[in-house]
């Protein structure tokens, strides 16, 4: 009874929270939307279906690099009794990196925290055929999932974090830092962060992974235009908008944005929305940042990691870097 309770308590908070943004980024200029509301359920199978695009190489390249350097990453990691990755989506690299590289000595808490309750329980049902793991799913934010492992006791070994898939570029530079910071204040002496990130590439292969042929990134961009009039009871017109992709050089990022295709009224009754927007004008759905690979070891160090490795792939698309807590 209590545990339904505070199930019930949960969604209304999270909805809450939801409408706030809604309201408040929608009246910034320019007009944005926050990319953390593009997971609902049927966002995260969307994102899954991205990770499979050709076009989008992200994934694959980061799999084969867990592939070909689990077992140096295991070894660089030293005694490792825990695992935690944040924005673990549905699983499949921790789990290609324990079955690739984890020396079967001793039981493995796996922590998985992610936004998408969806994402979790996929990644629980993915990884529970692991032999000798414990999982442990935090369905919140990476700040609170990061408190709740870091205040749980630890089993006496090292912890290996994960934070792959790029997902560090979806900060910009500033929240990227203040993020770090708090993840390595959750790490203790001799943990390890195993960070993956998207290098820059040129710009019409960048273009191509953000607006596939298909129309899948279209798809969950616009998803949450559904998702705010499922949620929050609004009348946005979906075919009023259209998905636009940008490659921001100076500030190396690809821009997701939903661009108006005639003047029209956005009303959300829950967000207290109800104003016009006019043709042309654009909300801001996404950053994606792009590095290089020495910039992503500079970022690490200025949030107090030392370098350990770095593995790029034979495309130079991708870099895994490893970073320890001195
Ligand atoms: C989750 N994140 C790292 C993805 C990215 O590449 O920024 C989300 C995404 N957006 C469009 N395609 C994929």
């Amino acid at each position: 009874m209590s545990t339904r309770h505070s199930a019930a308590s949960q969604t209304a908070d999270a909805t809450r929270d939801f409408a706030a943004d809604v309201e408040y980024y929608l009246t910034l200029q320019p007009r944005q939307l926050p990319s953390r509301y593009f997971y609902d359920a049927l966002g995260s199978a969307l994102f899954d279906a991205i990770c499979e695009l050709p076009w989008y190489r992200i994934t694959q390249a980061e799999i084969g690099l867990l592939e070909r350097y689990g077992q140096t990453i295991f070894a660089h990691a030293g005694a490792v009794s825990r695992m935690v990755e944040l924005g673990s989506g549905n699983g499949e690299k921790l789990k290609t990196l324990v079955e690739a590289a984890r020396p079967r000595r001793r039981e493995l808490a796996l922590h998985l925290i992610d936004v998408s309750p969806t994402a979790l329980d996929r990644a629980s049902r993915a990884l529970d055929m692991l032999d000798g793991v414990r999982i442990v799913t935090h369905a919140s934010t990476y700040e609170v999932g990061l408190a709740e492992v870091a205040s749980e006791t630890d089993a006496g070994g090292r912890t290996l974090a994960l934070f792959l898939g790029s997902n560090i570029g979806n900060f910009d530079r500033p929240d990227g830092d203040a993020f770090l910071r708090g993840f390595r204040g959750a790490l203790g002496r001799g943990d390890t962060l195993l960070v993956g990130a998207d290098l820059i590439k040129p710009e019409r292969e960048l273009l191509l992974g953000y607006d596939d042929p298909l129309g899948v990134t279209a798809a969950f961009n616009r998803n949450l235009l559904v998702r705010i009039n499922r949620e929050l009871d609004g009348a946005i017109d979906l075919d009023g908008f259209a998905h636009r992709v940008v490659w921001n050089e100076v500030e190396s990022r690809v821009e997701m944005h939903l661009v108006s295709l005639r003047r029209q009224r956005m009303f959300v009754a829950a967000a207290h929305v109800d104003f016009i927007m006019e043709e042309g004008e654009t909300i801001w759905t996404e950053s994606s940042y792009k590095y290089r690979p020495a910039g992503v070891v500079e970022m690490l160090e200025d949030a107090g990691f030392r370098a350990i490795e770095q593995w790029v792939d034979a495309a130079n698309s991708f870099a895994l870097t490893l970073v320890g807590v001195a």
